[in-house]
């Protein structure tokens, strides 16, 4: 890049937005660590206007530009390549809650509002935000909505896309298209704010978003239940919709290698029940308005799944204390696979009823090309979702494991939730860690019409070049 450039988005963002080398480095390597960038400039915009100017200079130079939120994206994404050559645009100072509205049920923040952050301003109204990850403390609303994150209570509200009404972005050479619209019902032609979300940055920037908030739920009931397999897994999920209803929030899945990483990399974490298990499940209930039956229900729901031999032991979370030291188990499974060296990560989906075909599977594929590797598989299983993740061997050195057999073991469980008519990424996105995989994957035409979309809003091939597509 000419220092002209650089001298110019000085001159739109100042110099509190514009990163000096020596602090650049935090931005340019991955949350996993897998990829390390360079690039020209690392710049943060401090609004909109800074944003949409800095984008049109970028455009004009032909220079290719990242963005960045939180950076806790799991496939690169928000990292740019080793040239050296593209901005980073980190979304970091556009944090402001713009609007909480409770009658209407809206929030309007903008897109480097951190999620937990979001959650509050709601909170603080009375209200519910529902995405929930276990990185709620560091990822941002502009990320959740590029990457359609999943996350925690999806089974319930959706995923992100289905919690926006309205984002204002800012297009590939600088203009504002203001969509910022708090309307649940609205048919005037194409729905455009579709396009940019799970686009990965791709497109255009969001700058800023109108999401739906909810009812806080007055009773929430948690349980930690022992289950046979994950078929009998599945099939209380069927038995918790069926006995409790649509109040079932989140319904996830930790088998005991994965729970066993938690423990061992948070000291102050504790095994829930007496006794070891394989499976696990972790159930939520939550209710707003006639609360005085959740418990009971939830109770009820326990017994019959001792009675029908699908759960073998559980606790029912007795004080709100006791409830986030249960969801700490099931959020702490990433950071203890981290400290375990990390994992090939898996993401993948099957439909529900499919999901016990897929873990037996998978792990026969992956036994077959990495026999001694250990298996930590959770997930979200109320949304079909599986991580199916893979460790070195005990004692053999987790970079070489992944050097040596990586591609390999991913191929397998890849491989297996293909023949289920799966996805390869449920909710972490494409980045540049899948694209090859999605073009290798999607039909043809799905792929012309991607790449039509595009061409019509990215001519010039700049905004995020070398991710999804
Ligand atoms: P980044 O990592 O900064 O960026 C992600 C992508 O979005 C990149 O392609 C980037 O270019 C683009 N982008 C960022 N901001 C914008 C913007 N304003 N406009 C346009 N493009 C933009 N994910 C889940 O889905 N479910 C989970 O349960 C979950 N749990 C996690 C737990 C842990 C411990 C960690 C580390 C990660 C987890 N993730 C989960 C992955 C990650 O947190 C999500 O993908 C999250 O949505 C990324 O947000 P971010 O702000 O960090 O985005
Ligand atoms: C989760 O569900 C996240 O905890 C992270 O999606 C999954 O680290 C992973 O593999
Ligand atoms: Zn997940």
């Amino acid at each position: 890049m000419d220092a002209g450039l650089r001298e110019r988005l000085l001159g739109i963002v100042g110099p509190q937005g514009l990163v000096d080398d020596a602090a650049a480095e935090r931005y340019l390597t991955d949350e996993r660590n897998r990829y390390h960038g360079r690039a020209a400039a690392v710049v943060l915009p401090g609004s909109t206007r800074e944003l949409a100017a800095v984008m049109a200079l970028c455009h004009a130079a032909d220079v290719g530009m990242v963005p960045q939120g939180g950076n806790t994206g799991y496939c690169g994404g928000a990292t740019p390549n080793a040239s050296g050559e593209e901005v980073l645009i980190v979304l970091s100072r556009l944090n402001r809650v713009r609007a909480v509205d409770p009658l209407s049920g809206t929030i309007t923040v903008e897109a480097g509002v951190v999620l937990a952050d979001a959650q509050r301003a709601a909170a603080e109204h009375g209200l519910l935000l529902p995405l929930s990850m276990g990185s709620e403390g560091s990822c941002q609303i502009g990320g959740n909505l590029s990457t359609n994150a999943g996350g925690l209570a999806v089974l319930r509200y959706g995923t992100a896309r289905e919690l926006v009404l309205g984002l204002e972005v800012v297009l590939p050479d600088g203009r504002i298209w203001d969509g910022l619209t708090a309307l649940r019902k609205d048919n005037t032609g194409y729905d455009l704010k579709q396009l940019f979300l799970g686009a990965e940055g791709t497109l255009g920037i969001i700058s800023a978003a109108v999401l739906k908030l909810f009812p806080m739920p007055a009773a929430r009931e948690t349980a930690w239940l022992a289950v046979r397999d994950l078929e009998a897994a599945c099939a209380l999920l069927r038995l918790a919709r069926q006995v409790v209803g649509d109040v079932v929030t989140s319904f996830e899945y930790v088998t005991r290698p994965s729970l066993e990483l938690a423990l061992a990399a948070m000291s102050r974490l504790r095994d829930p029940l007496d006794a070891a298990y394989e499976h696990y499940v972790l159930l939520e209930c939550s209710a707003s308005g006639a609360t005085g039956a959740l418990g009971e229900a939830v109770s009820g729901l326990f017994e019959s799944a001792l009675e029908a031999g699908l759960a073998e032991d559980g606790v029912i979370a007795a004080t709100g204390v006791h409830r986030a030291a249960l969801w700490a188990l099931r959020e702490n499974v990433p950071a203890g696979e981290k400290a375990a060296g990390g994992s090939v990560k898996h993401d993948v989906s099957v439909a529900i009823a499919r999901l016990p075909e897929l873990a037996a599977r998978a792990a026969a594929a992956v036994a077959a090309v990495a026999p001694a590797a250990r298996l930590s598989v959770y997930g979200h299983i109320g949304d079909g979702n599986l991580h199916f993740n893979v460790l070195a061997p005990a004692g053999a050195d987790p970079e070489a494991f992944r050097a040596a057999h990586g591609e390999a073991v991913s191929a397998a469980v890849h491989g297996a939730a293909a023949a289920l008519a799966g996805s390869f990424s449920a909710e972490h996105g494409v980045g540049q860690l899948k694209r090859d995989l999605l073009a290798a994957t999607e039909s043809s035409l799905a792929l012309e019409i991607m790449r039509g979309i595009k061409h019509v809003l990215d001519p010039k091939g700049v905004m995020n070049p070398g991710k999804v597509l």
